[in-house]
């Protein structure tokens, strides 16, 4: 019963195959900025509410694709759902962001997580990708994902959201034992769920280490990047004679490019600070590459995001292996009229860099 994929130019793009013009999704596509969104999870009482239900989960994952021709649709979930089924008990505070009612902080509470199920507690993240696969009729390829070991470590250890990291590195630096257990237990709870996606029907993986790049050069290929790479190599790369692109994200990590596409990943997302051309010689085929554009672009006029759209595509260059994306999440005071306009430049510019 499975459709064969109608436009597959994302998944070639992720393995440097050849397409008509430039493939285009965006980080955080379905979320805060459109209307509907905002309505639906009005009604339905929360983010969470929208997140466990498996029909509006898949509602939401496709409200921006009949805007937008977008080449890719993104499971509507979080990456928090992992230490949420874990038992941490997360929920959100309007205008705060998310916290959990309980921080692992010690020894004791990493011993105490459990190994995660994805058939139990997670059971509604892969009913909510096959429910999106049965509604996408492969138009377009559904893209699971994860956090990174790191970035959920973040998260579980500050009890929420931070800005100076300091329960967190303070666990690092005067346990690193400890950080490590943790760190490989998220590691293998991640493979398991990433694979329990795949077999539910995402056609590509993604991996946000959006924290990542907090850490010293030392430290981010220690316990950031060994965890991503553990996770690479316990991946289902194949699934129905169709290889299952993996992307890594590490906002920040433009330096340390050449290091992530030594995991053996398909693809590397980039934030807004590198410059894409460099980051093309620094890979050297090794990858594809996603991105870059400064989501703030978005709040300036039409012209001015062409004209963005043309200098990053030239920053590329001519051929394969590009993904266009933003550099990181839209915003959420974004008019989505201007997303509209973001998307139309990269389908019309890029033709001829493929040609
Ligand atoms: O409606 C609401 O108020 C909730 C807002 C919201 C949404 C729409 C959250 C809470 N998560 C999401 C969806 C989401 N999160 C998706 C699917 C939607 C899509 O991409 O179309 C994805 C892929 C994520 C991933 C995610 N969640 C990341 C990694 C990507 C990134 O943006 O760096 C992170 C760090 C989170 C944590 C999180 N969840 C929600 C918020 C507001 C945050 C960020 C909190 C913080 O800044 O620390």
């Amino acid at each position: 019963m499975s459709h064969p994929l109608v436009n597959d130019r994302y998944i070639k793009a992720t393995l440097q195959q050849e397409t008509d013009r430039t493939p285009i999704w965006m980080m955080r596509q379905a979320g805060r900025y459109l209307p509907e969104y905002r309505q639906l999870r009005a009604e339905a009482g929360s983010f969470m509410d929208l997140c466990t239900n498996p029909e509006l989960a898949c509602e939401v994952t496709m409200q921006p694709l009949r805007r937008y021709p977008l080449d890719a649709a993104i499971l509507f979930s979080d990456i928090l759902t992992i230490p949420d089924a874990m038992g941490l008990g997360l929920y959100f505070t309007p205008g705060e962001g998310p916290a959990f009612k309980k921080a692992v902080r010690d020894e004791k509470a990493v011993k105490a997580l459990p190994i995660l199920d994805p058939h139990q507690e997670l059971k509604y993240v892969t009913d909510a990708v096959s429910t999106i696969r049965r509604e996408l009729k492969g138009s377009v390829p559904l893209i699971g994902f994860s956090g990174s070991p790191w970035t959920l470590a973040t998260y579980m250890v500050e009890g929420g959201t931070t800005k100076n990291f300091s329960e967190v590195k303070g666990l690092m630096y005067e346990q690193p034992a400890v950080m490590h257990q943790l760190l490989d237990k998220l590691a293998d709870s991640i493979i398991v769920y990433l694979n329990a996606q795949v077999e539910a029907g995402a056609q590509a993986l993604m991996i946000f280490d959006t924290w990542g790049g907090v850490l010293t050069p030392r430290d981010y290929q220690e316990l950031s990047l060994r965890y991503m790479a553990k996770i690479v190599d316990g991946l289902t790369r194949e699934k129905d004679g169709q290889r299952i692109p993996v992307t890594l994200f590490t906002k920040g990590g433009g330096k340390w490019l050449d290091l992530m596409a030594a995991t053996g990943c398909d693809c590397l997302g980039v934030d807004w600070t590198t410059d894409l051309n460099e980051a093309r010689q620094r890979v050297a085929g090794k990858v594809a590459l996603q991105g870059n554009m400064d989501p703030s672009m978005l709040y300036a006029s039409d012209e001015r995001i062409r004209e963005e759209v043309e200098t990053i595509l030239a920053s590329y260059g001519h051929g394969n292996g590009h993904v266009f994306n933003l550099g990181h999440g839209i915003h959420q005071t974004v008019n989505p009229e201007k997303a509209g306009v973001f998307i139309n430049a990269v389908h019309e510019l890029s033709k001829k860099y493929h040609q």
